[in-house]
């Protein structure tokens, strides 16, 4: 099938920036590189201590562990030195990295993606209706539900008329700030539809699956990222106390209560298994198609490493050979298109209610996986929107080697 392109009204408007956004002055990101199960230990401790907030988590002895630290925290540098931990300065001035990351001209234009800049959750739900139109009549857009502030929760379903195949399940945006992960799913939409009857591959893998990408799971917490606060992560709905948000991904219904209970930390799990509507209405959307989902990845930023279950417990699933099998497919395709080497592995703690072990524990997706992408270098969070290509292309070539694997497997 040959997709035109409709004409569209373009309609330019280059926004002013927001004012208010949560200033960062004098906060800087600490990468720590502990080598030993004690050294881990004492990390964890100061990270309690300091209720501070983990950018990437190490993955194992000698990966590193990267802190965002506060001017009030800068102590922290010298007790880390007399604990012998080795540290170093990532990002030695936050607040100069989010007014870069802001300082692109916004335009507008429909279907056809613009991937040198980010969208927000507002235009990407435009975009999606936009290229779902030009998509036709095998594309549906699914309003799965709203979140705690009342957006649309969209998930795009994109298959072949009428008939039902093996689904795909992909999803970004789950916490706020990793703006890479949004983008790399519209891009994926963009293949999907774009590229249908051009590109052999995608018709192919048209024909074989049904794909259903979520592009921004928190939308609200991706908005006040826009808005307020570029280093938020978690949901927005409110807690007694001054601590907004629950983390999204230690909310899911599954080990759900092993995690933090802290209101103010970033990983709070939230006051009960699936309190944030954007999480009970991705579970109660997923129990009516997981049956018929072969392959399920939750993208991330940042640590270039596709994260295997259990995160809940370091015991490995029974069929762990599998897993392991198609992680390899996937991470050769990855870095056989990217100046990055991606690695695959458990995480070293043990993390409960996320998505990738409820989709594995309870949605029954026997290949169910996070994929922490890059972060742009010493970027962290704060990746231009010239990784956004990059990003895409070498993510696109890993979903691309496992969807034909599972083909053939079929
Ligand atoms: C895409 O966005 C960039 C950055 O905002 C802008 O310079 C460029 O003109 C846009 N491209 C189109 C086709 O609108
Ligand atoms: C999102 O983009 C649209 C269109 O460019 C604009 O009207 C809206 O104000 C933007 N919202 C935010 C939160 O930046
Ligand atoms: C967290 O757990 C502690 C100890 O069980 C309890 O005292 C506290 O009330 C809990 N806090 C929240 C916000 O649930
Ligand atoms: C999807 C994609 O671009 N895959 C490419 C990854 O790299 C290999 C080896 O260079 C190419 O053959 C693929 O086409």
């Amino acid at each position: 099938m040959y997709v035109t392109t409709y004409a569209y009204l373009v309609i330019l408007g280059i926004l002013g920036y927001v004012s208010g956004y949560k200033s960062y002055e004098g906060y800087q990101v600490l990468r720590v590189v502990p080598d030993s199960l004690n050294e881990i230990g004492i990390l964890r401790k100061f990270i309690l201590q300091y209720k501070l907030d983990v950018w990437k988590e190490s993955t194992g002895l000698g990966s590193p562990t990267d802190i965002m630290i506060s001017p009030n925290d800068i102590d922290l540098i010298r007790l880390l030195e007399e604990a012998h931990l080795s540290s170093s300065i990532l990002i030695d001035d936050v607040d100069g990295l989010i007014a870069l990351s802001r300082d692109y001209a916004r335009f507008r234009e429909y279907s056809e993606l613009n991937t040198s800049r980010f969208y927000n959750v507002s235009e990407i739900h435009e975009w999606l209706e936009e290229v779902a139109v030009v998509c036709g009549a095998s594309c549906q857009i699914i309003d799965i539900g709203t979140s705690y502030e009342g957006r649309p929760l969209k998930v795009i379903k994109i298959s072949r008329d009428g008939e039902q195949r093996r689904r795909i399940w992909l999803d970004g945006g789950i916490h706020a700030r990793e703006w890479l992960t949004p983008a790399v799913m519209t891009y994926f939409v963009d293949k999907l539809i774009n590229e249908d009857g051009v590109d052999p591959e995608v018709t192919e893998l048209r024909d074989a699956f049904d794909w259903y990408i979520h592009p921004v799971v928190n939308p609200d917490g991706y908005d006040y990222s826009w808005t307020t606060d570029r280093m938020w992560r978690k949901t927005r709905s409110p807690n007694p106390g001054d601590c907004v948000g629950t983390d999204p991904n230690r909310n899911f219904d599954f080990m759900w209560g092993i995690g933090s209970n802290d209101t103010c930390s970033q990983v709070y799990q939230g006051p009960s298994a699936e309190s944030e509507s954007e999480i009970s209405s991705y579970t109660d959307f997923m129990t009516t198609i997981g049956d018929s989902v072969d392959l399920s990845i939750s993208y991330h930023t940042y640590g270039e490493i596709l994260v295997l279950p259990w995160a809940y417990s370091t015991v490995e699933p029974p069929d762990i050979a599998d897993l392991e099998r198609l992680a390899t497919i996937c991470v050769n395709a990855v870095n056989a298109n990217s100046t990055l080497v991606y690695e695959f592995g458990q995480i070293t703690g043990t993390e409960g209610g996320l998505s990738m072990d409820w989709s594995k524990g309870v949605a029954n997706i026997k290949y169910s996986y996070i994929m922490e992408m890059r972060g742009g270098g010493t970027y962290g969070f704060l990746a231009p929107p010239s990784e956004i290509v990059p990003t895409s292309l070498e993510n696109w070539a890993g979903v691309v080697a496992m969807a034909k694997d599972l083909m053939q497997r079929k």
